[in-house]
This record gives C-alpha cells, sequence and structure tokens, in this order.
C-alpha cells in the first residue's frame, strides 16, 4: 500500500481542519497509484462525514449571459456571442425565482443556489438579490448565490440578509487563469473571497478540471486553497463542459477531452487536502456513468448538483439521480440554514448586552 496515510504532514498552525499540504505533498497524492489514493480520501472522509448521507444543492441562473468578462470556457460571457448564440435574459422576477426554489425543496434539495452573469452586481441590483435571500431562506432552504465580484460592503449586505454560502470560483491555478480570462485577475478573485470570509457568509470555491491545463496547475489550486486562512466550506470540482463557440470549448473539442480518472484523483487529492469541506460533483455529471460517478463518491465527493439544468446547460437529470442514489445507497442531508447576521443590542433599562439574530 505505497504511500497509504503516510504523506500527510499536519502542520500544528493550521488554524482549522485543514490539513496544511505542501505543495510538494499534494504533488505525491495526485502520483499515487490510484486504488491507494481512493483508499486514503474515502478513509478521511469516513472520519469526517456520514460517508453514505449528500448535500443536495439546485441551481438557478437568475441573470443569463451578455457577461462582460471574458471566461474562456463560458457560454455567458457576451465576448463570445456571436459565436455561442447563447440567448441574453434580463434578471428573473422574484416570484420565478422563489416558485423555482419551492420546486427544487419540493424534490429534496437543500440548499438553492442562484447565479448571475455579472461582473459584480450593482448598486440597483442590491435590494433584488438581498429579497432573494430573504425570500429563500423564509423556505426552510439554504442559500447560496453566486454574482461575480464584490466589495466589502455587499459582502456585508449579504451576510446581513442571512446569506449561506457565496461561491466564487479560482477555477484553475494563479499561472494558467492568466490563459483563461483577461478581463479580471487571480488577486480579485482572491480579494472576493477574502470579503466573503470576512462577512461571515461561507465560502464556496472551486475550479474547472480539463481546460487544457495541467497537472502542475490542479496541484497550484489546491494549494491555493491551503494558502487562505481557511478553507472553502464548499468546493465545486467541475469537469469542463465543452461549449462550442467557447474558445476553451472548442479545443477542447478538436483536441479530445481528458480522462475522467484525472477529474476523480483531483477530487480525491480535495478530500485528502480539505478534510471538512463539502466537496461538489458540479458540471460535467450529464456525460458520466453510474459507475463513473460511483467512484467520485469513493473519492470523497459529498455534495452534488440536482436538478435537469445548470445553468445554461443541462445536467444528469433527476431521475436518473434519484435511481442512483438508492442504488449507491446514499441519502440526502437535511438542509441547516445560518441564521442572518447576530448583533449585540444592549437593554436600555439593565445596560445588560445580549446577542440577537437579526429578523429575516
Ligand atoms: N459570473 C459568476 C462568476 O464567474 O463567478 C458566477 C457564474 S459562473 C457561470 C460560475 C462558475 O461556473 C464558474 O466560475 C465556472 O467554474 C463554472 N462554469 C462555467 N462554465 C462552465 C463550463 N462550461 N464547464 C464547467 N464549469 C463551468
Ligand atoms: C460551480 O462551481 N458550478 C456551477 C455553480 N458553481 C454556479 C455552475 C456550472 C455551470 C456549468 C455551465 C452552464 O450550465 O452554463
Ligand atoms: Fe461571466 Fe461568470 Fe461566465 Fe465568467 S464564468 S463569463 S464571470 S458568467
Amino acid at each position: 500500500m505505497a504511500g497509504l496515510l503516510s504523506i500527510q504532514e499536519p502542520n500544528p498552525q493550521a488554524n482549522d481542519n485543514t490539513v496544511k499540504h505542501s505543495r510538494e505533498h499534494i504533488a505525491q497524492l495526485f502520483d499515487l497509484p490510484l486504488m491507494d489514493l481512493l483508499l486514503q480520501a474515502q478513509t478521511i472522509h469516513r472520519q469526517n462525514f456520514d460517508a453514505n448521507e449528500v448535500q443536495i444543492s439546485t441551481l438557478l441562473s437568475i441573470k443569463t449571459g451578455n457577461c462582460p468578462e471574458d471566461c474562456g470556457y463560458c457560454s455567458q460571457s457576451g465576448h463570445h456571442r456571436d459565436k455561442t448564440k447563447l440567448q441574453a435574459e434580463k434578471r428573473l422576477e422574484v416570484d420565478k425565482v422563489i416558485a423555482a426554489a419551492k420546486r427544487a425543496k419540493a424534490s429534496g434539495s437543500s440548499r438553492f443556489c442562484m447565479g448571475a452573469a455579472w461582473k459584480h452586481p450593482s448598486a440597483k441590483d442590491m435590494p433584488y438579490v438581498v429579497e432573494l435571500v430573504k425570500e429563500v431562506k423564509s423556505l426552510g432552504l439554504e442559500t447560496c448565490m453566486t454574482l461575480g465580484m464584490l466589495n466589502p460592503e455587499q459582502a456585508a449586505q449579504l451576510a446581513d440578509a442571512g446569506l449561506d454560502y457565496y461561491n466564487h470560483n479560482l477555477d484553475t491555478s494563479r499561472r494558467y487563469y492568466e490563459e483563461v480570462v483577461s478581463t479580471r485577475s487571480y488577486d480579485e478573485r482572491l480579494d472576493t473571497l477574502a470579503h466573503v470570509r470576512d462577512s461571515g457568509i461561507n465560502v464556496c470555491s472551486g475550479n474547472i478540471v480539463g481546460m487544457g491545463e495541467s497537472r502542475e496547475d490542479r496541484i497550484d489550486w489546491v494549494h491555493e486553497l491551503l494558502k487562505m486562512p481557511k478553507a472553502p466550506e464548499s468546493i465545486p470540482v467541475n469537469l469542463l463542459v465543452p461549449i462550442a463557440g467557447t474558445p476553451i470549448g472548442d479545443k477542447v473539442l478538436a483536441e479530445g477531452e481528458l480522462s475522467v480518472l484525472e477529474w476523480i484523483r483531483t477530487i480525491a487529492v480535495t478530500r485528502i487536502c480539505c478534510p471538512s469541506s463539502y466537496v461538489r460533483l458540479s458540471a460535467g455529471r450529464e456525460s458520466l456513468s453510474d459507475a463513473e460517478q460511483a467512484l467520485a463518491f469513493m473519492a470523497g465527493a459529498n455534495s452534488f448538483f440536482y436538478g435537469d439544468k445548470l445553468l445554461t446547460t443541462g445536467n444528469a437529470s433527476q431521475s436518473n439521480d434519484n435511481r442512483l442514489m438508492r442504488e449507491l445507497g446514499l441519502t440526502a442531508q437535511f438542509a441547516a440554514p445560518r441564521a442572518a447576521k447576530q448583533v449585540p443590542v444592549m437593554d436600555a433599562m439593565s445596560g445588560h448586552q445580549s446577542q440577537v439574530v437579526l429578523a429575516e
């Protein structure tokens, strides 16, 4: 059992449950024989989670297309719209979002994730997204948003509204990022993640595997997670959905896709390095077999996107996911929304100070 559990080096200075592996150790994990890597990941998974329980999220695009950013993989970038022919849509009305959230809850999802094709929300978008957070939360669902960059004030507004998670992916290594997007920097991504962390919202940040990046880039991405003061609570590991008309999608469609086993390795290394984070099977499941998805769960994934659609592309169908969960013996985790931001209040008569949860 070459290397099994032997190359973990917990850093006593780590300030959370994250094991602070060095870059070299992350590389060694990637190089392990696959069965050793899977066994190590599954062992660590079982030490931290109920092995047969999965967290289920549903996604909804609340503002689609015509995005000013030029992300090379994305159907929603305005820079690729002549080729992708994606139909842009304005902000979705609040009642339509609520109706979709109710359907997601009825189908068994515990978290509702709302995505917008923005560089960042504008001042006039903020009341809209705050209302969505409050309405969706009042249904008893956990809330997640992915709206592009946030400044500290916007992060605080979303925290006050009670937002549970904010998704903002680093997508790849700092080095490869420059080949993927030119309209924003890696440091801007890290800045938004720091504002989210400081606001008290749970951090959701992941990657995309199979964009033409190298193993070294995947190692560097894991290392970036470990350089954060605290690893993200939620880590989506997307498998590229190659979209015709996007620069990266066209290249991958012409040159061939990465082996699914490398995506599974990435999941396993992420699980080992971030033992207490939820690791999510995100984009790319539609094209996978039952056995490939089972291996991904074996590698320590414990969350997935449920519902027939992601943002603009199809997802594995709900009926197929229900069948697969039954066959694998997986059960869905219940929602546990975080309270809206707590504020200290002083009783005017007694001078006694206590914490109250802001009304939602
Ligand atoms: N505009 C926001 C942003 O970029 O943060 C939120 C929406 S964006 C679509 C959310 C994430 O979806 C991206 O960061 C990327 O990781 C993932 N994604 C987008 N297109 C994808 C594709 N074709 N295949 C796999 N993942 C994709
Ligand atoms: C994430 O990491 N993956 C989701 C979610 N966060 C917002 C998005 C996947 C998008 C896949 C391509 C599409 O449907 O447009
Ligand atoms: Fe815009 Fe997000 Fe797509 Fe980039 S990934 S083009 S920021 S919607």
